[in-house]
């Protein structure tokens, strides 16, 4: 074979941009990671990739990956069982929870992380056939807040447009090291370096992306909402608001204006620790811009006000005009919307908190809450897919509680997690490499991408997909419509129209049938599908779906046919496009086309929130527990972090422990060296850490990265525990009063030398 052929398409499956890459095989069994490089055809990220997946073999291959089903024994231990005997005991298991509590008392997490987002799409078929009704995953402890504005804003998910825009805006967002926009570097550089342009940073912390920025304001943690309020009020008193843009586009300006016209700015100014002088200046950059992107991220949305300061961003956004125009903001066409379902008003809540429900989501922090206790409804089975709750949500030792009280604790995942370890069943699963796999992080703009991944190498023996394992279970509940998987495996030997008339003949005469509609699709076509990408089956519906949202922009990436033949069109394309495809083209226009208002108008007034906004005049902004004096952020994005898909610590080249940052002042005051140990303490727990002194770190500020603290074989036949495992730390009840999402990002700390 030439050395062309060798490598092969895939995409990096550590963060949302799952940019394209192509990996060399190697090793004695050909099953190892020998050369990875950025694929140059993918056509959202063009041959670029970061330091992340060069060791991407680390996740691959290694002790941590599980080949047989677990059971737990009942002195604590697991055993191995065949596969027969798991999905016969897990159905019959579910199914008398399902008799004796209903459906709805089985909770559904996970579904998918940074690069696999089909088990997500089958789980509707599982969760249908159990009658489950709550389910959850990682957006409701950042995203819900950002939902609940957006659905009352704008009717859907906006994203700006970095590459082009003049002015670009980070606020809470470090994309040099965690990305989240295509090419990040290469773009960040570009607008840095551009006198014409400006790189504005709302960052506590000197971060890497504010080492490039003309404009960093040092906000003190968690005031970002008086910093926000003060910018707001700084355009309404300088008239610097886009008066036609509000005039033709938007709804409700005289609801907001009294909010901001009465506000004290230099008192807002001092409360967020920022020179007026700045906060003005930098308002004005934003004001007289062509245009301007924002992207607010983890910094202010696991914060105080999370929700209220994702209003304030907002509401900067629109009244700038910074919408609906090339370098602005927009609502790009989905493959299949991330965030759907309610916005969050009332009358969707969690059975005992009463929580809002946003976008389908429980909020994370309350999930303890929904277990513990004797409530009638609370949930008494849990199904865990492609996520590690019992590390990753707040309060770690309240949720391993939880997690021990439920009756049935199912886990699918390729690794021994410190959730499997609390699971009555752990089912592992092929690794992203060894089926096809997929995300719905799709927000580019005008041209949109999607990547259905081929496996690389096949799976090892007896492991599948979660498709597939989904598939097995909703059959061993009696669940499937058989006579439907046959109709239909033989009409798709017929003709792409017979397979079509047959499916909406099914869905018309029996509306269960849409639910079941993904594992009915892998059994009848995922078998004929070429290039092993059965489990892309899910996507023939999605296909059609989103033909009939958005054929115009599908037809102008070239993706044309009649009627639903279009649909046809766009699935053979995804089917054949190796690295990636552009299946929409959009005009700027069209983000006003996907506005959900019945008016068309963007909704500048969120009523729900303004109390909270009044509430900034008379709160105190900063005012630190004294027996904690610190803050500490907890959960920084580091050069080798990436939550918890790589748990064996060698993968990292540098910082193995995951230094706690401290400024110089705090740590000279402290006793503390470069290097020395110190104790952090909270409310809920506390650690060891290594002091890494840094002038980046504001006095008072204190930091530690995420995705540390995971067990690995030490190759002794001991599992070793690396770094601090952060949610040890930090407490469910600190968390937003509208989303429920978490504060992690201002935990109130102290710090001991030792
Ligand atoms: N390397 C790497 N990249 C990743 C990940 C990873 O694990 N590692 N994870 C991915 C995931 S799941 C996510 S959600 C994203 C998150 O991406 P980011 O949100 O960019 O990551 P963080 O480092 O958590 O936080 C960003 C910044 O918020 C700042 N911050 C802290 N407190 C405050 C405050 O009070 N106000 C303001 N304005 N800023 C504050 C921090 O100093 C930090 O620089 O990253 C993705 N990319
Ligand atoms: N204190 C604190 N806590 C945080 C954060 C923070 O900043 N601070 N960040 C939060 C954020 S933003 C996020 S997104 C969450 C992430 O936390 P989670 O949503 O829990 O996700 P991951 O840590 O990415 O875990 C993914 C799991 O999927 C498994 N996996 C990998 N490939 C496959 C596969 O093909 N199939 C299946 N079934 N499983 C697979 C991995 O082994 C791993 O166990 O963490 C959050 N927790
Ligand atoms: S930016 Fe994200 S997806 Fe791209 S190579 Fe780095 S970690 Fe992987
Ligand atoms: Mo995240």
């Amino acid at each position: 074979m030439s050395e062309k052929n060798d490598w092969k398409k895939t995409a990096c499956i550590l963060c949302e941009c799952n940019c394209g890459i192509e990996v060399q095989l190697g090793g004695e069994d050909g099953r190892r990671f020998a050369r990875i490089r950025g694929d140059k055809a993918h056509p959202a990220s063009r041959g670029y990739a970061c330091e992340k997946p060069s060791r991407l073999d680390y996740y691959q291959n290694g002790p941590h990956r599980l080949t047989r089903p677990l059971r737990r024994r009942s002195d604590g231990s697991f055993e191995e069982i065949d596969w027969e005997t798991a999905i016969r005991e897990v159905a019959a298991r579910l199914a008398a929870l399902r008799e004796r509590h209903g459906g709805e008392s089985i909770f559904y997490y996970g579904g998918g992380g940074q690069g696999n987002h089909l088990p997500g799409a089958y789980s509707r078929s599982l969760r249908a056939a159990l009658g489950s009704r709550y389910r959850s995953n990682a957006l409701a402890q950042e995203k819900t807040g950002e939902a609940f504005v957006n659905a009352h804003m704008l009717g859907g998910v906006t994203r700006s447009d970095f590459e082009h825009c003049e002015v670009g805006v980070f606020i809470g967002k470090n994309p040099w090291l965690s990305h989240g926009i295509p090419r990040a570097r290469v773009t960040l550089r570009e607008i840095s370096r551009d006198p014409a342009r400006c790189l504005i940073v709302i960052d506590p912390r000197r971060s890497e992306t504010a080492d490039l920025a003309n404009i960093h304001l040092a906000v003190k943690p968690g005031t970002d909402a008086w910093l926000l309020a003060a910018m707001l009020a700084v355009l309404v008193e300088e008239d610097l608001v886009d008066q036609d843009f509000v005039a033709e586009r938007c709804q409700g300006i005289e609801e907001i204006l009294p909010h901001f016209e009465a506000l004290p700015v230099a008192a807002y100014c001092e409360a967020a620790g920022v020179p007026e002088a700045q906060v003005r200046e930098a308002t004005r950059r934003i004001a007289r811009a062509e245009s301007a992107a924002f992207f607010e991220d983890l910094g202010v949305q696991m914060n105080r006000h999370s929700t209220l300061v994702s209003y304030l961003d907002r509401l900067l956004c629109l009244l700038t005009g910074s919408f609906g125009k090339r370098g602005a903001a927009y609502i790009p066409a989905p493959i299949q919307p991330l965030f759907s379902g309610s916005p969050g008003q009332a009358g969707h809540r969690s059975p005992v908190t009463g929580s809002r429900i946003i976008s389908g989501l429980v909020p994370c922090n309350v999930i303890p809450d929904e277990i513990l206790g004797d409530h009638p409804k609370r949930f008494r089975a849990m199904w865990v897919d492609a996520a590690n709750p019992a590390h990753s949500l707040a309060d770690a030792a309240r949720m391993r509680e939880a997690l021990s009280e439920l009756e049935l604790l199912v886990v699918v995942d390729v690794a021994l997690t410190e959730t499997g370890r609390l699971a009555d069943y752990v089912l592992p699963v092929a690794s992203q490499f060894e089926k096809a796999e997929a995300t719905f992080f799709n927000f580019e703009f005008p041209s949109n991408v999607f990547h259905l991944r081929r496996p690389l190498l096949p799976p090892p023996e007896g492991l599948f997909s979660e498709a597939e394992l989904d598939a097995r279970i909703v059959e061993a509940l009696g669940a499937m419509p058989e006579a439907a998987v046959e109709e239909l495996r033989g009409a798709w030997g017929e003709s792409r129209q017979r397979f079509r008339e047959v499916f909406f003949r099914i869905m018309a005469d029996d509306p269960d049938f849409f639910a079941m509609a993904p594992v009915v699709l892998y059994r009848a076509i995922g078998d004929a599908l070429p290039h092993g990408l059965a489990e892309g089956a899910v996507l023939w519906a999605l296909a059609h779906f989103a033909v009939q949202r958005d054929a115009e922009a599908i037809g102008r990436a070239g993706i044309r046919g009649e009627g639903l033949d279009q649909a046809d069109a766009l699935f053979d394309a995804i089917l054949a496009g190796e690295s990636g495809i552009v299946f929409a083209v959009d005009e700027w226009e069209a983000s006003f086309g996907r506005v959900g208002a019945a008016d068309g108008r963007l909704q500048l007034a969120v009523p729900e929130l303004f109390e909270a906004l009044q509430s900034l005049a008379t709160q105190r902004p900063g005012a630190p527990d004294a027996s904690f004096p610190f803050v500490l952020s907890a959960g920084e994005r580091r050069s080798f972090t990436a939550n918890t898909i790589l748990r064996n610590p060698e993968w990292r080249r540098k910082d193995a422990q995951g230094a706690l940052r401290v400024n110089p002042e705090d740590a000279h005051r402290l006793g503390i060296e470069d290097g020395g140990a110190a104790r952090i303490s909270t409310r809920r727990g506390n650690a060891e850490v290594r002091v890494e002194i840094s002038d980046r770190m504001q006095p008072g500020h204190v930091s530690l990265p995420n995705g540390m603290g995971l067990d690995y074989p030490d190759g002794e036949g001991e599992d070793r525990v690396t770094g601090v495992s952060l949610n040890e730390l930090t407490a469910s009840e600190d968390r937003d009063w509208l989303a429920g999402t978490p504060w992690h990002k201002y935990t109130p700390a102290r710090l001991e030398a030792l």
